[in-house]
């Protein structure tokens, strides 16, 4: 399951990680179908999730960051 965003364990949810997370939370949302979203929808998501979530100066998006952005956007969930 998709307890942790971090994929690569890095410590910074870059946009491979909000792709990979993007893509286990439709999977798990809807098991079984496989395109709900097109690589463009996807990919606008992560733009989104990256220009919203990445306030700070550090590079890439922290877990505080992250999860404030999950708490203000429950619609990157559905
Ligand atoms: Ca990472
Ligand atoms: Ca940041």
């Amino acid at each position: 399951m998709c307890r942790t965003y971090d994929f690569d364990d890095d410590k910074i949810i870059s946009r491979s990680d909000i792709e990979q997370a993007i893509l286990c939370l439709i999977k798990m949302n809807h098991p079984c179908d496989d395109d709900i979203l097109s690589e463009e929808q996807i990919e606008f998501l992560i733009d989104k999730v990256m220009d919203e979530a990445d306030m700070d100066i550090e590079d890439g998006i922290g877990y505080a960051e992250f999860c404030s952005l999950m708490r203000k956007k429950p619609e990157f969930l559905e």
